[in-house]
């Protein structure tokens, strides 16, 4: 099951917060959402590389969201790094976000406890005897045939 992570939750994306803090208790996967709410025009998201993150290095204005309901769907492992590049937002009011992608979580299959598998496995079993009494039966013909 993919999560949704508002981040910052109620606070949402905004200076002055530990996004740090914030994300050092989570568990990130393949398929789940980040969304970074903000008043459109007061901040914005750049999706960085960690020396731009490092830096506060923001990247050229075209390439940034600013819906302020950015939707963000982790599609890779690894880290990834993202800053408001509003001001020095990034620099002086940590507004900037590091997270680590791991890969999609498991579907939530319990496969050790299922209850339709001894019907099947039975009717198998009555085969599986029948069988073997053939080829005994082949077996003792050939042993009269020699
Ligand atoms: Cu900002």
């Amino acid at each position: 099951m993919a999560t949704e992570f508002s981040i910052g939750d109620d606070q949402g994306w905004t200076i002055n917060f530990n996004y740090e803090a914030w994300a050092k208790e989570k568990v990130f996967h393949v398929g789940d959402k980040l969304v970074f709410k903000y008043t459109a025009g007061r901040h914005n998201v750049f999706k960085v590389n960690g020396t731009a993150f490092t830096n506060c290095t923001i990247p050229p204005a075209n390439e940034a969201i600013t819906t302020g309901n950015d939707v963000i769907t982790l599609s890779t492992l690894g880290r990834k790094w993202y800053i408001c590049g509003v001001n020095d937002h990034c620099a002086n009011y940590g507004q900037k976000l590091v997270i680590t992608v791991l890969e999609e979580s498991a579907s939530p299959a319990p496969a050790p406890s299922n209850p339709t598998t001894p019907a099947p496995n039975s009717a198998h079993g009555i085969s599986g005897s029948r069988y073997q009494l053939l080829m005994a039966a082949m077996v003792a013909l050939a042993f009269l045939a020699v």
